[in-house]
């Protein structure tokens, strides 16, 4: 079966769904990642990308409260926080320029809870702030299950809601909230989430009116390999139409202080989802793999496993670490390198959208 698969690789041939199973099953890591590596070259030759970067959650107050989401709070329970404008202008003002950031952030990532009380005004005032105060820093905001919400407490259209954000500075959008779409597991994780289906239209909207996005799986929970397939195929059929998504990143799942509990995932798994989704997903020009949830150590190995992004400086990161993840909050500029020039790679520092800078 992999020798088929190597042909059609290499022969420029889709896989099928099959493959993608026959890929996951297979105890064959070096194969498949030597496979995957080989299409990551194609597409970015020795490249691996790193942003300089800040992650903002400006809140954990969250209506939909999913059971495996350790961050969130209700209104009124302990630990629940909200920031203010200021205070998030504060934490940007903060990093900008320290030793973290010698050279300044080129975006910051802002997701959040569902606030059960903040009306669309906020989210516009933040973004505008944010744009006024530092120009040069590209917003990539909220996740298509907090565009869905907004839409319902502002009463516009998706496509209205888009281009309000979008008016007030919103540039690109993070790619969470997709977890697995497979509806019997995905009750199971977040019966008041969105279902795939709608998260998936939130995305051809955001594409349709210009807005570039990214896309996650949630894997390591209660999944199986058919469940990963099927969504991985959603999310290439979906970039045919519209070419929209930036980078993929499978989301590691994280147990700790969860309702559903569990296992961390192994690194092999973790290498294997990599190598498998630069296989699958032959549209998408960018995987990444985020070291927040891989770690440090599976990251830069990912990068010979068909990686080719590892994010950023971060700087600050909740909601992996209120789940139990091992790795810092942030990493500097110069660890980055460090990482990708011991894997062999040559480290690319990008901008939002992958220009090189
Ligand atoms: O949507 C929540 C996930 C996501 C857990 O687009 C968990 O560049 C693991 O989407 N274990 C937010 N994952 C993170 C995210 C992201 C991160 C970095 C870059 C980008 C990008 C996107 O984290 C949530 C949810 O899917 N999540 N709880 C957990 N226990
Ligand atoms: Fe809320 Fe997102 Fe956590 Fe779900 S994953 S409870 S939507 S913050």
């Amino acid at each position: 079966m992999l020798d088929s698969i190597r042909d059609k690789v290499f022969s420029g041939q889709r896989l099928t769904k099959e493959d993608a199973v026959a890929l996951f099953q297979s105890d064959d890591l070096f194969a498949i990642g030597r496979l995957a590596s080989h299409v990551a070259e194609n597409k970015n030759g020795k490249n691996a990308y790193f942003i300089v970067n800040r992650h903002i959650n400006p809140t954990n107050i969250c209506v939909n409260r999913c059971k495996f989401c350790a961050f969130s709070r209700s209104k009124g329970e302990e630990g629940a926080y909200e920031l203010t404008i200021e205070e998030i202008i504060e934490k940007l003002k903060d990093g900008h320029g320290s030793r973290v950031t010698d050279h300044g952030f080129s975006e910051v990532h802002i997701v959040g809870g569902l606030h059960p009380d903040w009306p669309f005004e906020y989210y516009l005032n933040m973004l505008s702030a944010i744009k006024k105060e530092f120009p040069p820093i590209a917003i990539k905001a909220f996740t298509a299950v907090e565009i869905d919400y907004m839409s319902k407490i502002s009463g516009l259209s998706l496509e209205e809601t888009l281009m309000e954000l979008k008016k007030s500075g919103l540039d690109l959008m993070p790619g969470g909230g997709a977890e697995i779409f497979a509806e019997g597991i995905r009750n199971k994780l977040c019966p008041e989430k969105i279902s795939g289906d709608r998260w998936l239209e939130v995305m051809e909207t955001a594409h349709r009116v210009g807005i570039k996005t990214n896309a996650t799986m949630l894997y390591g929970h209660l999944e199986g390999i058919g469940d990963r397939v099927d969504h991985l195929f959603k999310l290439r059929d979906l970039q045919d139409r519209t070419g929209g998504f930036q980078a993929f990143i499978p989301l590691a799942y994280h147990p700790k202080n969860t309702e559903i509990g569990g296992f961390y995932s192994s690194g092999i798994d973790d290498l294997k989802t990599i190598a498998v989704s630069r296989l699958v997903l032959d549209n998408f020009d960018h995987i990444k793999a985020y070291w927040i949830m891989l770690g440090e150590k599976i990251s830069q190995v990912a990068l010979l496993f068909g990686a080719d992004d590892i994010d950023g400086t971060i700087i600050e990161e909740k909601i992996t670490h209120s789940a139990g993840a091992m790795t810092e909050e942030g990493m500097t500029r110069e660890e980055l390198m460090h990482l990708i020039k011991r894997a062999g790679k040559i480290p690319v520092q990008r901008d939002a959208f992958y220009n090189e800078l």
